[in-house]
């Protein structure tokens, strides 16, 4: 049995609870997945202050999950909040849902479009994409203007199909990455409304997660993702001590 811990870093139970049916609607049999929000930080992440906030929930989850004997992780947030020190932590491979749908994209296609929510998190998704080596895969990033939580009313899902069928148009792009997790649910009715592949990296995240772990890979402590060196924290952050 393979044991993934996906992690939604925002503390909106409903989408925790979402996040945790695509998950499993697409692992293996012999994996089990608990999907998880931490118990601080903010109710939907749409801003870099968010984001920041966002982290020390995510890595008191990996710390749980180190002692309850995860074996992968997914960071189920566009942002991938805290993936890079979330991998300094964990024994099992770390796998943000950005990274994994961008990866996926270029994997049935040569370029794709992006999809997000506020105007003011593209920014960021085009930042993660260069960082990840697919700036020239991403042919567009295109915000619905749709807050996080508000993506479970059934507006949303009406505009961000028809969002995802223009920004193929316009961008001339083969496939469609849903850049929020929240999306994650509209995979299906997106894909056969545009007739392209449409990715959502919890999904893929879930899946990849599972095939590192099936490969016997996880993050090399060689370099930068040696685990931190033990010091004292402060204030709010002490028990962070390691
Ligand atoms: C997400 N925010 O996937 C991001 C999406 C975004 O709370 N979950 C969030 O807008 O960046």
């Amino acid at each position: 049995m393979t044991h993934i811990r996906v992690i939604n870093p925002n503390t909106a139970l409903a989408m925790t609870a979402s996040i945790g049916r695509c998950a499993r609607a697409v692992a293996s049999p012999s994996t089990k997945v608990t999907a998880v929000s931490p118990a601080m930080g903010p109710e939907s992440i749409e801003s870099h202050y968010d984001e920041a906030l966002a982290v020390p929930g995510v890595l008191a989850e990996i710390a749980a999950g180190e002692r309850e004997g995860a074996d992968a992780y997914v960071i189920a947030c566009f942002g991938d909040p805290g993936l890079d020190a979330a991998r300094e932590l964990a024994t099992g491979p770390v796998i943000g849902i950005a990274e994994a749908a961008m990866h996926a994209a270029t994997l049935v296609g040569r370029s794709f479009s992006v999809v997000t929510t506020l105007s003011r998190t593209a920014g960021r998704a085009w930042e993660l994409a260069h960082r990840y080596g697919f700036a020239t895969a991403c042919r567009g990033v295109h915000a619905c203007d749709i807050p996080v939580l508000d993506l479970e009313r059934p507006p949303a899902r009406k505009a961000v199909t028809e969002l995802c069928a223009a920004a193929v148009e316009r961008d001339g792009s083969d496939s469609i990455v849903l850049g929020c997790a929240g999306m994650a649910e509209f995979c299906a009715e997106v894909s056969r409304a545009t007739g392209v592949p449409v990715i959502d990296g919890v999904g893929a995240a879930t899946r990849f997660a599972e095939s590192l772990v099936a490969l016997g890979l996880r993050t090399s402590t060689r370099g930068e993702y040696a685990r931190p060196l033990p010091k004292r924290y402060s204030g709010l952050l002490r028990d962070f001590t390691i």
